[in-house]
């Protein structure tokens, strides 16, 4: 009888997954999963799987994955091929620091359209907010400002917002994700220190973290409460998006494009796009703006 249980964790070919009694097992996936994959990443962190073992086995036998509600995936840029960070989560944790490494926004605006792409809910944390002053902090988060995606600053350095992010995690299951050095592990560690993740040096010279991070993994931090912390991304390429239907997982460039003239407008130089409009009357970011052009711009046109 095949059983069931929760991927925790990946490592070389070996999947670690917690059982439905909260058991640790070690197994292998059955060949004719990826039948249909050139990699074999078809089975992700946060996924709900079923799997054969008994106790004559050294590892259990993964059998099948069950559809996913929710996923974030991001496309391998060169290879393009689906690489699925999460499955099954609730939340994602967009980490950015004021600096080091320096904030980007790029990344930032990739994350939220894989979150709606993926039903996810997302949440922008602003780390060591103790490296900038208030007003650069103000500065950098104003186009995300009237988006609807909660925005909470955390700095090591003190316990403020500690309990907003608590209650996010309360009865989850959620993601923290970006660039490497700002912080994810050292939040987790803040908020959970048992966990006690490794944690490494951003370069003083380049400004750039160290990739302390190697392999993505679910902490159980209680009943229904799970964390899963990922290794730092250099580059976030959009999966299953084409420059065409950008605009219904943007932020905000979703709700005014109903309103334009033509109906396959891509509100990049249309006339009566309303979603231009609204940028020159000041509705929405110049800078979120540009940032949906840029994005568009590296998409493939369909
Ligand atoms: N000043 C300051 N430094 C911080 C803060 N949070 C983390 N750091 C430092 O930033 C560095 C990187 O922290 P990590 O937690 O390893 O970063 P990460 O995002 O997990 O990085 P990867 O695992 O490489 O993706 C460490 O030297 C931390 O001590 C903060 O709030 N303020
Ligand atoms: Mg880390
Ligand atoms: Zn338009």
């Amino acid at each position: 009888m095949a059983k069931t249980g929760i991927i925790t964790k990946r490592i070389k070919g070996f999947y670690y997954l917690l059982t439905d009694e909260g058991e640790t097992i070690e197994c292998k996936a059955k060949g004719l999963l990826f039948k249909n994959s050139r990699f074999d990443n078809q089975i992700a962190v946060g996924d709900r799987v079923s799997f054969l073992f008994s106790e004559k086995d050294d590892v259990g036998l993964i059998t099948g994955i069950e559809n996913r509600r929710s996923f974030l995936s991001r496309n391998r840029v060169g290879i393009e091929v689906e690489q699925v960070i999460a499955a099954n989560v609730d939340n994602l944790l967009i980490v950015a620091s004021t600096q080091k490494p320096p904030f980007r926004t790029n990344l930032i605006n990739r994350l939220l359209v894989a979150a709606k792409a993926g039903n996810v809910k997302p949440t922008i944390v602003i780390t060591k907010t103790d490296l900038s002053s208030p007003k650069e902090i103000e500065a950098l988060i104003d186009p995300y400002k009237d988006i609807q995606c909660d925005i909470i600053f955390s700095t090591t350095k003190s316990a403020e917002n500690d309990q907003r992010l608590l209650d996010i995690f309360h009865d989850s299951v959620s993601v923290l994700t970006g660039q490497s050095g700002v912080g994810k592990s050292s939040l987790l560690n803040k908020l959970f220190p048992n966990l006690n993740i490794k944690v490494g040096a951003v370069s003083d010279k380049t400004s750039k973290g160290s990739h302390t991070t190697t392999f993505a993994a679910m902490h159980k931090i209680a009943e229904n409460s799970y964390i899963i912390d990922t290794p730092g991304i250099r580059e976030f390429g959009l999966w299953n998006l084409d420059n065409k239907n950008l605009a219904q997982f943007y932020p905000i460039i979703c709700d005014f494009s109903y309103q334009c003239k033509h109906r396959n407008c891509q509100h990049i130089q249309e006339p009566n796009c309303a979603v231009q409009e609204a940028v020159k009357n000041g509705k929405i970011h110049k800078k979120l703006y540009q940032g949906y052009v840029s994005i568009h711009d590296s998409l493939k046109n369909s």
